[in-house]
């Protein structure tokens, strides 16, 4: 046959809109992920200053109703994904300050890095927050939030804005009340559900969404403790996920989160995994290496772990242990079946470091 029949044919293929998989290489089907995110480092001086500025400057009215400023991969050309599958944010809430009622299809998990007489109110229930607080907001509840005292909050923002998006499946509803009416007691899924074996004895187990909206710092710590001194594992040390307490299973479908304690000296084994995942720094210092490149971190600081790149968690202090608190889409892989991990079999189980990770200098060589 002619090249220029082939071509011919290929052209008029195209001009009724169909392709050829065999002519397309890999590019359709390929033999192991190719991910346009890239991992990545935003350093806490400067997210904190940012969100500090925006808010003296960026009042919350009901049209942008949240100061939530979002991480944008510097892989995926501008889109504000932190990974193709999740959104990430930092949220700013100055003192005496309302972040509106509304409600959305995009499934949400917060995280506490500074809040004093801060609340967050999610489908009616009202509830406290503390620095390490752990909050779940499943779909389509109404949730606004508020500070009572004078100092502002922050918090990382978890959602699943890109799936939603991607499935064109986002609904937005701005309610008529800047405030929710509160139909519990204060903190009452706290009370009620904060002891994750026990439950009211005259309620059925919740199987959709964990019946408990706070996840108190001191409960989470207290398991952490425990943990490590009965197991740990070799790629994550002490780490828990948070899950639904009537099922055991992740707090959403479509993201879960963990928090997890480097200790003194743990330098953890390489493994890669089919998923995203988003790292805030809570506690310590300590660097993560990333496909071969060194990703140091201190308090405060995020960055993203891209899929199917080996990763390993170093804690050198002698003394202090690291606390990192993450979020990951591995429920959506694994209620597709596409999740996959893999131990690194060379080295080891460690990966040899190439280079070490500086946002200015990579910005300033492209
Ligand atoms: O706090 O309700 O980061 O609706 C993005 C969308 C936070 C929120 C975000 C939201 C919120
Ligand atoms: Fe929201």
């Amino acid at each position: 046959m002619h090249e220029a029949e082939l071509e011919k044919l290929y052209e008029e293929m195209g001009r009724n809109h169909l392709k050829p998989l065999w002519a397309a290489e890999r590019s359709i089907v390929p033999v192991e992920p190719q991910p346009k995110a890239v991992a990545w480092l935003w350093k806490w001086s400067r997210l904190y200053d940012f969100a500090r500025r925006a808010g003296e400057m960026v009042t919350l009215d009901r049209g942008g109703d949240r100061r939530a400023m979002g991480l944008s991969n510097p892989g995926l050309g501008g889109l504000p994904y932190a990974t193709p599958t999740l959104w990430a944010a930092v949220q700013w809430l100055n003192g005496r300050e309302v972040a509106p009622a509304h409600r959305h299809t995009p499934q949400a998990v917060r995280f506490i890095i500074e809040g004093k007489d801060t609340y967050s109110t999610v489908q009616g229930d009202k509830v406290y927050l503390e620095r390490g607080d752990f909050v779940i907001n499943p779909p389509w509840y109404w949730h606004d939030h508020g500070s009572e005292g004078d100092t502002p909050a922050v918090w990382m923002d978890g959602l699943d804005i890109p799936i939603t998006n991607y499935l064109d499946a986002s609904f937005f509803d701005l309610g008529s009340k800047e405030v929710q009416d509160v139909t519990a007691v204060v903190n009452g899924s706290v009370m009620k559900y904060g002891y994750g074996q026990l439950r009211p004895a005259w309620e059925a187990p919740c199987q959709k969404y964990s019946p408990l909206s706070t996840y108190k710092w001191a409960t989470t710590e207290r398991a952490l403790n425990n943990l490590a001194k009965a197991d740990a594992s070799p790629f994550d040390d002490v780490a828990l996920e948070y899950t639904n307490p009537h099922t055991g299973r992740p707090v959403m479908d479509t993201l879960t989160a963990w928090i997890q304690m480097l200790r003194p000296g743990i330098h953890t084994k390489a493994h890669r995994q089919v998923n995203t995942a988003v790292y805030h720094v809570f506690e310590g210092r300590g660097a993560t290496v990333i496909g071969g490149v060194r990703f140091d971190w201190e308090q405060g600081d995020i960055f993203v772990i891209p899929t199917w790149a080996y990763h390993e968690h170093i804690n050198e202090s002698k003394t202090e242990r690291a606390i990192l608190f993450s979020i990951q889409d591995t429920p959506i892989l694994v209620a597709l079946g596409k999740y996959r991990e893999e131990a690194l079999s060379t080295g080891g189980g460690h990966q040899q470091v190439k280079k070490t990770f500086d946002a200015d200098k990579v910005l300033a060589h492209k």
